[in-house]
């Protein structure tokens, strides 16, 4: 059984994601869904694994094949193309995270702007403790009560400290000290932070990210890929530098629903 409005206490999800700086969901994907979106997400990193040998910042590529790069060692980052089996309302509309984001921030008031994964294949290593975002850089220098962007996050395997979960600092999204950032991994790897945690979720978890939230992806040790895909929501008066594509027809054949978080879509010809 998947998780319905129902079954959550959403003032309590509230709280954990304000006080945490995330908020875990179990059961919300089908694992059959899981599986499938899995199955065709494979061959797209096994593109990028033989096409991406070295380290690099920009994702090229064609989304529907694979576009992406190589992040860093064994560490592949890849854009979701919106398409079957990825593109599915069950997951960008579904409606425990609809409600989650309607009470955060307002109904109506939010749009999707990227699509994308994360991925550490065997021998990756420890990332550098970090942002998503950048404070003063891209949200004001000020411990906002309400981020503007997060991340809503799936992985498509069981994630443990096996095979690379990720690790976050909880209720670290308010440190806004412009003399701290840059400084994290030189600070953290040092002092004493017993609050660090990884996040070990089941198949068919969701999770939304805070993305100011301090964290790390960590070593995959096992021979499968870890991935995660991640939908990012943001406030629909907030700028960023990110858009879905899709043709036009695939945007005109979107529920309303649809068509509003997707308003901001970048249009393509993909014949
Ligand atoms: O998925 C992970 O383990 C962490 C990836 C991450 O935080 C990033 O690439 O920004
Ligand atoms: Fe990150």
């Amino acid at each position: 059984m998947t998780l319905t409005c129902a079954d959550v206490d959403f003032d309590l999800k509230l709280a954990e994601f304000k006080i945490n700086g995330y908020a875990v969901f179990e059961d919300m994907i089908p694992e059959e869904k899981i599986d499938r979106i899995r199955e065709a997400f494979l061959p797209l990193l096994a593109h990028i694994q033989e096409r991406e040998t070295e380290v690099s910042n920009v994702e090229l590529g064609d989304p529907r094949i694979g576009q992406g790069r190589l992040q860093t060692t064994n560490r592949y980052t890849l854009t979701i193309p919106w398409i079957e089996p990825f593109a599915d309302p069950a997951i960008y509309e579904h409606p425990v995270i609809l409600e989650f984001l309607d009470r955060f921030w307002r109904p109506d008031s939010y749009v999707i702007t990227c699509y994308h994964s994360n991925t550490p294949c065997a021998q990756s290593a420890f990332q550098h403790w970090h942002r998503d975002t950048g404070i003063a850089r891209e949200i004001p220098h000020v411990g906002l009560e309400t981020v503007p962007v997060v991340g809503v996050k799936f992985p498509l395997v069981e994630t443990s400290e096996e095979n690379g979960s990720f690790e976050v600092l909880p209720s670290t999204q308010y440190i806004a000290d412009p003399k701290l950032e840059g400084r994290y991994d030189e600070i953290l790897l040092k002092g004493h932070f017993p609050s660090a945690h990884r996040l070990n979720l089941k198949k068919g978890s969701m999770w939304v990210q805070d993305v100011r939230t301090l964290h790390r992806g960590t070593p995959n040790r096992t021979p499968d890929p870890r991935p995660e895909l991640v939908v990012c929501y943001c406030r629909d008066w907030f700028a960023i530098a990110q858009n879905i594509e899709m043709p036009q027809a695939s945007y005109e054949s979107l529920s309303e629903k649809g068509q509003q978080l997707l308003k901001r879509h970048r249009k393509v010809d993909w014949d």
